[in-house]
């Protein structure tokens, strides 16, 4: 059960963050009030929220989930691959040590963007991609076996659609994940019960499994259906605005 959760304000100049997309600029007040009802069902989902004031310095800070990892037996404050974000773990650290005694971080050479970890009960997957580098990935295994969870190693760099690990895939419950096409035939995904997306929904990959119910990016009608089909209770949300700026659901916020 996840009973907390640290969501971040987006700052005014979020559309000065990083994109790769080309959807337009975001538009403020939409932005807030996207974020608004993601907090909205963060709590109807049972979570009380430590909301942190926005922060102008860093136009993707509110994109909190890439600057740790919040385990159940500790936590790992990343090194975000992109310069322009590293100044946000310093933000980040003191809230997490506030409710984890167990902090360790990843260190240079390495980088790691939370964003491309995926815990599925006890075993992790970490993405190798832009932002996460084989020593950031290979730190992060070691922490995580010191907390005695299992994780395997996920080259995405020939993947041109997707950022992060989790913006093609998510963990349901079980051994049943959600996937983007991309990823279907990953040999470390063999053993798992794949829900594979067509190409026209592969945003809705990055949905988010909370308390028995699953948030989902709105506009997806065949995963919406797919998921109820096998009994999760969806809750549906606009994302337009964090999806010209590359984020998802998973992104805003960092759950424990
Ligand atoms: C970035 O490029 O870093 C941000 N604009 C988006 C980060 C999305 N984070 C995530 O998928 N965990």
């Amino acid at each position: 059960m996840f009973t907390r959760a640290i969501v971040k304000e987006p700052c005014a100049n979020f559309a000065d963050g990083l994109t790769s997309i080309d959807l337009g600029n975001p538009d403020q007040e939409i932005v807030l009030r996207q974020h608004q009802a993601y907090c909205d069902a963060l709590e109807s989902c049972g979570l009380d929220l430590i909301r942190l004031g926005p922060d102008d310095k860093y136009p993707d800070s509110t994109f909190v989930e890439d600057t740790a990892l919040l385990t159940a037996r500790g936590a790992v404050l990343t090194r975000p691959g992109a310069d322009s974000r590293r100044g946000e773990v310093e933000l980040m650290a003191p809230v997490v040590r506030k409710y984890f005694r167990e902090v360790c971080s990843i260190e240079e050479p390495g980088t790691l963007d939370a964003g491309d970890v995926c815990e599925a009960g006890d075993h992790f997957f970490i993405g190798i991609s832009r932002r996460t580098n084989e020593h950031g990935a290979q730190q992060l295994a070691g922490w995580l076996d010191s907390f005695g969870y299992s994780s395997s190693l996920i080259d995405i760099r020939g993947l041109s659609n997707i950022l992060h690990l989790k913006s093609g895939m998510a963990y349901l419950s079980g051994k049943r994940l959600v996937v983007i096409e991309a990823l279907r035939n990953v040999p470390e995904f063999s053993g798992y019960d794949l829900i594979c997306l067509n190409s026209t929904e592969e945003y809705a990959a990055n949905c988010l499994s909370l308390n028995g119910r699953i948030l989902i990016a709105s506009g997806f009608p065949g995963v919406k259906r797919e998921l109820e089909l096998l009994g999760y209770p969806t809750i549906s949300l606009d994302m337009s605005e964090f999806q010209k700026m590359d984020g998802g659901l998973s992104c805003l916020s960092l759950r424990f």
